[in-house]
């Protein structure tokens, strides 16, 4: 094995790994984005438009890069986004990453769309044994069914199992446009389940043993996507609506609410006027609305609109423990990383989640001394240059 593969020392090296280990179409699933992948690309090349301002003279030697979100204090100001299917790249896929979370005292949002149930993902987080710091919280992400009593069944489980947060992915009332995964079909291997919603469709109905073999054929994971969301009764509710939506979850649910895949400012004030708890600017990776601006500049007009009411969390093409200290500096009081954390799942399990995360952590923490800051909340825009105008820094 060749010494990179061996000890990768950055998330595109790893990245790099993963790709030569993945089957192309599991590889092409996870990394592509809609249309013309313009989104995608901007996410990250965004980021390289934003430059550190290093600072000398102030003593750096303890640099913490710990904060605190709802209350709970965590290592890094860094969490694990939502993502689906995760034991197609093997092992045990969803469990692998909640321990990994756990180890790195890591916030973890699970995907509805997870081949782990959302139970047994918090035995996971609950069994942790008694350690230094409280164990990190959890969230689960849903979306919500055209008709709204049929999510309660799911929103009820996440509360039961004692997830923090319910996070509802707005951005999604059609599935976007993925060529490259139609180009090249994800056939689900035998035994893979989608654990939640197979549950929750076996929980009401008679277990459907067609569901396996109907993701075994479909010829696409969009097909996928859409016969999984069909078997539980549901679907991606292209009807939700600011009147309603979280007037109704709050009637289902005390877990707190977060819209993720706000891009505007005006939805993000929207989302504080309905009460909801926090926002993650998002373009869901690049995946959904292919001519939208990056994330990391949409981030500064939403944190002005919001102005500290809710926390502001982003996500989309942060790579490097730079990224999110750019972020931080731009608005977002967190982060969240997608498919680094499955490069790193791809590559080794649980532990290449962990290399994933400590390199983060690592990059973060350099960046912040040579900045020189050794606190998260002491970034601030103050440490940043832009190339244009385009960041209002
Ligand atoms: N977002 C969701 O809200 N629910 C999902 O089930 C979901 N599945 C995803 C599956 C894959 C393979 C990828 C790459 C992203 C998915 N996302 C989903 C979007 C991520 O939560 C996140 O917004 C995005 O990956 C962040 O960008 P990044 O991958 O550049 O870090």
């Amino acid at each position: 094995m060749a010494k990179e593969e061996e000890d990768p020392l950055s998330v595109p090296e790893v990245e790099l790994i993963a790709r030569k280990r993945l089957p192309k179409n599991v590889y092409e699933y996870y990394a592509c984005g809609a249309d013309e992948q313009g989104a995608l690309r901007r996410n990250a090349e965004a980021f390289r438009r934003v430059f550190v301002l290093p600072r000398v003279l102030r003593d750096v030697s303890n640099v913490d890069t710990s904060m605190q979100l709802f209350g709970t204090r965590y290592n890094l100001p860094i969490g694990i986004a939502p993502s689906a299917m995760h034991k197609l790249v093997g092992g045990e896929g969803e469990a692998d990453v909640a321990r990994a979370a756990m180890n790195m005292n890591v916030n973890m949002t699970l995907s509805s769309q997870s081949t782990t149930s959302l139970e047994e993902v918090m035995t996971i987080r609950n069994n942790k044994p008694q350690e230094r710091l409280p164990a990190p919280q959890f969230w689960f992400q849903i979306y919500l069914n055209q008709d709204f009593n049929k999510s309660i069944p799911l929103i009820k489980r996440a509360e039961a199992a004692g997830y923090e947060a319910l996070v509802l992915t707005v951005d999604t009332p059609v599935l976007g446009n993925r060529l490259n995964e139609r180009k090249t079909p994800l056939v689900l291997p035998e035994g893979l389940r989608l654990a939640n919603i197979e549950d929750e469709s076996a929980a009401h109905k008679p277990r459907k043993p067609t569901l396996n073999r109907a993701l075994m054929d479909a010829r696409s994971s969009s097909k996928a996507k859409e016969i999984i969301i069909s078997a539980a009764g549901s679907t991606h509710s292209s009807s939700l609506t600011w009147e309603t939506t979280l007037k109704q979850l709050r009637q289902a649910t005390s877990m707190k609410v977060i819209l993720k895949g706000i891009m505007t400012a005006e939805d993000a004030q929207l989302a504080v006027d309905h009460g909801a708890d926090a926002i993650v600017v998002s373009n869901h990776g690049g995946r959904q609305l292919d001519c939208v601006t990056s994330t990391i500049e949409a981030l500064p007009e939403i944190a002005a609109a919001v102005q500290g009411r809710i926390p502001v969390i982003v996500d989309g093409g942060i790579r490097h423990g730079s990224d999110v200290f750019k972020a931080l500096g731009l608005g977002a009081d967190f982060v969240l990383v997608g498919r680094p954390v499955l490069w790193g799942l791809a590559v080794k399990g649980q532990e290449g989640v962990e290399i994933v995360l400590n390199i983060l952590e690592r990059e973060l923490s350099r960046t912040m001394a040579l900045a020189g800051i050794t606190s998260i909340e002491g970034i601030t825009k103050a440490s940043l240059g832009v190339r244009s105008g385009s960041f209002g820094v």
